[in-house]
């Protein structure tokens, strides 16, 4: 009788496991060495193939994301309003990833030789470690965004400067003639299909890179990291609940009057399919279903606002990249500035919009978000076993926010069936 087919991310979970008894057990007998040296590489290599993606696909899915703004111009008000309201969202989300990732502290703790174990790992790998060291301040940061040489970000993988760059060039590409930019935009639609399905390939293999990962890992560090891994998993979930549950309730009760019962019931069937799916966009018919029929959304809102959002609002995810970075940085023993996390707010907000809405895109991403503060990529490797969990809750966040800016936008817009209309509406008039 064949063996049932596996999902993915059931292979990934069983590797994760099977990676943390291993490296427990060569822990234990003194055999770390021999899980470092011969099997840790097959995940190193597994990381590299990640980073490897990571600049093509940012660079062609922000741009591509940004020329289907195009509609913003054309819908004006209401355009404005989604956009506005999304990247507020994703920014809040993100802070609220920050303030309790440095509260909570998930990646303190690493015993010293610990930690010096784990850089020198990383320098090992990619050098990374000792650019961690350096301190940019707030105003170096927001400079910095700005790429004096395009072809040099590229090369050095500055992402803030790839991000600026293509956010840029898709903005010009719907300023001139349809003529002129459709080949542009073609081209690069292909080459954010190319990288998707790259991805895709990569992910196949993931179950080999998350079990030499973690065994390394364990095997090198012992059950304390695993104890780390867990809490990292907690401070995700409870950011990820303080974000729903207080955000998008407030922003409903006060911009539409509509009650958070009301909201959550009527969203619950598109949470559980984005639950289960961790997919925006496999959820989209049935978050537009939802909000249409159970919110009271005109259909007409939805169909701007919903798509758009599973394709550029990632409320969970940033707010994930937020944790995870600084869950990381802490493993590595680095101490983030005031302007490393002013830097994790901005790729993170901008990164998510760069994230696509399908199983898995976020921890691509979060490299963006590492390379700008000077994290090493290995640590994805420590956060990958426990990554298919944590994208079935954040891509819940994800389809509630999509969801609760299509009520807002249509209550301020006032063309709404049943949705209830709050005080603000009568200002905005
Ligand atoms: N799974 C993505 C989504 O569909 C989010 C992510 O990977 O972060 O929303």
């Amino acid at each position: 009788m064949a063996l049932p087919k596996l999902q993915l991310h059931t292979k990934i979970l069983l590797a994760l496991v099977a990676g943390a008894g291993f490296g427990l057990a060569a822990n234990r007998l003194g055999l770390a060495w021999l899980v470092v040296t011969y099997i840790q590489p097959v995940g190193t290599a597994f990381v590299r193939l990640i980073g490897m993606v990571v600049v093509p696909l940012v660079f062609a899915s922000l741009l591509v994301g940004t020329t289907s703004l195009k509609d913003v111009r054309r819908l004006g008000r209401i355009g404005v309003k989604t956009i506005a309201f999304y990247l507020c969202t994703t920014a809040i989300a993100v802070s609220i990833g920050l303030l309790l990732a440095n509260l909570a502290g998930p990646g303190s703790g690493l015993a010293e030789q610990a930690k010096s174990k784990l850089i020198e790992g990383a320098e090992r790998q990619d050098g990374a470690a000792e650019a961690a060291q350096e301190k940019p301040s707030v105003k170096d940061v927001l400079l910095n965004i700005i790429p004096t040489n395009p072809i040099r970000a590229f090369a050095e993988g500055q992402m803030l400067q790839i991000i600026f760059f293509a956010l840029l060039t898709g903005v010009c590409l719907t300023l001139i003639r349809p003529e002129r930019s459709e080949p542009a935009v073609r081209f690069f639609e292909a080459v954010n299909d190319v990288m998707v399905m790259m991805v895709h390939l990569i992910m196949k293999v993931a179950p080999f890179g998350v079990f030499a990962l973690i065994a390394g890992v364990v095997a090198d560090f012992g059950l304390h990291i695993l104890l780390l891994l867990a809490k990292y998993c907690a401070v995700v979930v409870v950011g990820l609940l303080v974000h729903m549950l207080l955000v998008y309730s407030s922003a409903l009760r006060l911009l539409t009057g509509m009650g958070a019962v009301r909201f959550f019931r009527g969203i619950r069937p598109a949470q559980l399919i984005a639950f289960s799916s961790s997919s925006s966009s496999a959820t989209l018919p049935v978050t537009i279903e939802c909000t249409a029929e159970n919110l009271g959304v005109s259909r007409a809102i939805c169909s701007f606002t919903l798509p758009l959002g599973a394709t550029i609002n990632m409320d969970g995810t940033s707010l994930y990249q937020g944790v995870s970075a600084v869950f990381l940085a802490q493993l590595y023993g680095m101490d983030l500035s005031v302007a490393q996390q002013l830097a994790v707010v901005l790729t993170a907000t901008l990164a998510s919009i760069g994230t696509a809405g399908t199983p898995g895109a976020g921890i691509v991403t979060l490299a963006i978000v590492l390379s700008s503060i000077g994290v090493p990529l290995q640590g994805i490797g420590i956060i990958m076993g426990v990554e298919r969990i944590l994208d079935m809750c954040r891509s819940v966040v994800n389809v509630t926010g999509d969801a609760a800016c299509a009520a807002v936008v249509a209550a301020t817009e006032d063309r709404t069936r049943n949705v209830p209309t709050g005080a603000l509406v009568l200002l905005v008039r």
